[in-house]
């Protein structure tokens, strides 16, 4: 288990010095958002080389969602996606995380021959047979990312993803866990972990009230422990709100998620 932070939480005034104080307080990798992100490729490639920070993953970034109503739309959806993957590959990221929508539906409802989520759940995975195939040709995951029903209808709990995934049926399909949307979908946030921690190739770290984990409620050791259960060897950025200067709780907070992982 390796630790990673989003890019936007470290203050400094370029990419290598925030990924020089990363390497500095114990962190081993850094998550960038993908907007934009491709211009600057080069750049992270050579700040990653001398501060041996790696890039962790890609946060989204890509324009609209692959469901949505207009063909137009979803064309440069899938498009944006496809790019992001293969940046993702050249930097050196395990992969792409990717939230197929955000808030409700954007397809009709056409019951009683099918839902809207019937609908979108097709459209997804014959979308996904294309951008999963990309992903494999590029070599970088695609990593499906559950979100809480505040900000999603669609898949809330890592259950729905995986079977996102055994039925797309390709390697290069994963899903990834955020312990800020677990607290609030899973039941039993250490069950759910063990039960499908082979699909999970990425994490998101942020405490009950998405503050810095130590902040909140959550019970990260019994987490960590049902991650290390299942063999997880990957990153866990974090992705949460800072109570104070950063440039003395990211220290402190690695500190404590070591200890956390035992
Ligand atoms: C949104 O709440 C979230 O957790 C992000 O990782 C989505 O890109
Ligand atoms: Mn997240």
């Amino acid at each position: 288990m390796k630790l990673s932070c989003q890019e936007g939480l470290v203050k400094g005034a370029s990419v290598e010095e925030k990924m020089e104080k990363l390497a500095q307080w114990g962190y081993e990798g850094i998550e960038f958002w993908g907007s934009g992100l491709k211009e600057r490729s080069e750049e992270i490639k050579r700040a990653a080389e001398r501060t041996g920070i790696k890039v962790s993953t890609i946060c989204a970034g890509y324009r609209g969602t692959p469901l949505d109503s207009d063909p137009q739309a979803r064309k440069i959806a899938v498009q944006d996606i496809k790019e992001l993957l293969s940046v993702a590959a050249d930097i050196g990221a395990v992969g792409l995380i990717f939230v197929p929508i955000f808030g409700p539906p954007r397809i009709p409802d056409l019951s009683p021959y099918k839902s809207a989520i019937e609908l979108e759940c097709e459209l997804l995975l014959c979308l996904l047979d294309e951008i999963g195939r990309h992903a494999e040709s590029v070599g970088a995951y695609l990593l499906i990312e559950p979100l809480n029903r505040y900000e999603t209808h669609f898949i809330n709990r890592l259950e729905q993803a995986v079977e996102i995934c055994e039925r797309v049926g390709n390697p290069y399909v994963r899903i990834m866990a955020d312990f800020f949307h677990m607290n609030i979908e899973e039941a039993d946030i250490a069950a759910s972990i063990k039960a499908y921690g082979k699909w999970i190739y990425h994490v998101h770290l942020a405490d009950s009230n998405r503050l810095l984990p130590g902040y909140g409620h959550t019970d990260f050791k019994s987490g960590f422990a049902a991650l290390k259960e299942t063999g997880f060897d990957k990153y866990m950025a974090l992705e949460c709100g800072i109570p104070g200067d950063s440039d003395e709780l990211l220290p402190k907070t690695a500190a404590y998620l070591k200890e956390c992982m035992g």
